[in-house]
């Protein structure tokens, strides 16, 4: 842990000083509305160089790089090195580094750095989850209408559009109010501090949730897939929220299915 804080914290103020004169930075496209930038690939350049000095045998799966072998077979580090690129290039303090580690599969500790906010997210497997050393605990709220509910809004040239607009539908009628961060390591941080009392998204990588998940179940969070199957960092979808919300935000996705479903003339 303290290897990924020191690295995400370094990453982190590079990213501050990025996030400073953001108007100067050279912004590419990598597919419609996907933009990269300097800073997405300093941070990352930093996350490299400290984590593989600090254990060179692990591998990773970045953002920007993709997969890179280790000789390890156990352990690998997955990284996104700015979490929210778009609120990012727009002057939004709303972004964050995130940094998971896997052993043999399974995310057993995770890190989340929102620089411009001070707000650092930290949790090992069995050893709860923290907020710049606060303990954290998920909402304790029962039912959906005293809920706010956060996920991700799929953008020009991603995602299933109509299908959002299905889901988003239910939680309107259902919920308190919908949020969009713009950033789903922090949503997960979010439904970990009790800000949020769930979030769903669809069309999200590994890098975007490795860290955040571990950190919502040590807070006593239920994560799985958006059809309530064992999570799977890279099935591209996440549901997440206390026992009972969850269950219900399942029952919201269930339902917006089977509306479409049934709008479509049974067909899938
Ligand atoms: C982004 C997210 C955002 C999500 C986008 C995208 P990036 O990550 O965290 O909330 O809706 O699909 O994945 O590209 O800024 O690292």
């Amino acid at each position: 842990l303290n290897v990924m804080i020191q690295a995400a914290m370094k990453a982190g103020r590079a990213l501050t000083r990025d996030f400073g004169e953001v108007q100067n930075l050279q912004v590419s496209l990598k597919g419609p509305a996907d933009f990269v930038s300097n800073a997405d690939r300093r941070s990352e350049e930093v996350l490299y160089q400290e984590l593989s000095r600090a254990r060179p045998d692990w591998g990773f799966v970045m953002e920007e790089r993709g997969v890179v072998e280790g000789r390890d077979p156990e352990h690998r580090w997955i990284v996104d090195p700015l979490d929210g690129t778009t609120n990012f290039l727009h002057g939004i303090p709303i972004f964050a580094v995130s940094i998971g580690l896997e052993r043999a599969g399974q995310v057993v500790a995770g890190v989340v750095f929102n620089p411009a906010m001070d707000e650092l997210y930290v949790a090992e497997r069995g050893g709860g989850a923290f907020l710049n050393d606060r303990r954290l605990r998920v909402a304790a709220r029962r039912a959906l209408p005293e809920c706010v509910i956060a996920t991700g809004i799929p953008f020009m040239g991603h995602g299933d559009h109509p299908g959002f607009l299905y889901e988003a539908r239910n939680f309107m009628a259902e919920t308190a109010g919908i949020r969009r961060l713009g950033a789903a390591a922090l949503d997960l941080c979010y439904v970990a501090a009790g800000r949020f009392d769930g979030y769903w998204e669809n069309g999200i990588k590994a890098w975007d949730v490795a860290a955040g998940s571990i950190i919502v179940r040590e807070a006593g969070g239920f994560v799985t897939s958006t059809d309530g199957s064992a999570f799977d960092l890279f099935s591209g979808n996440v549901a997440c929220g206390n026992e009972l919300i969850h269950k219900a935000v399942l029952e919201q996705l269930a339902k917006a299915n089977a509306a479409r479903r049934a709008a479509r003339g049974g067909s899938a």
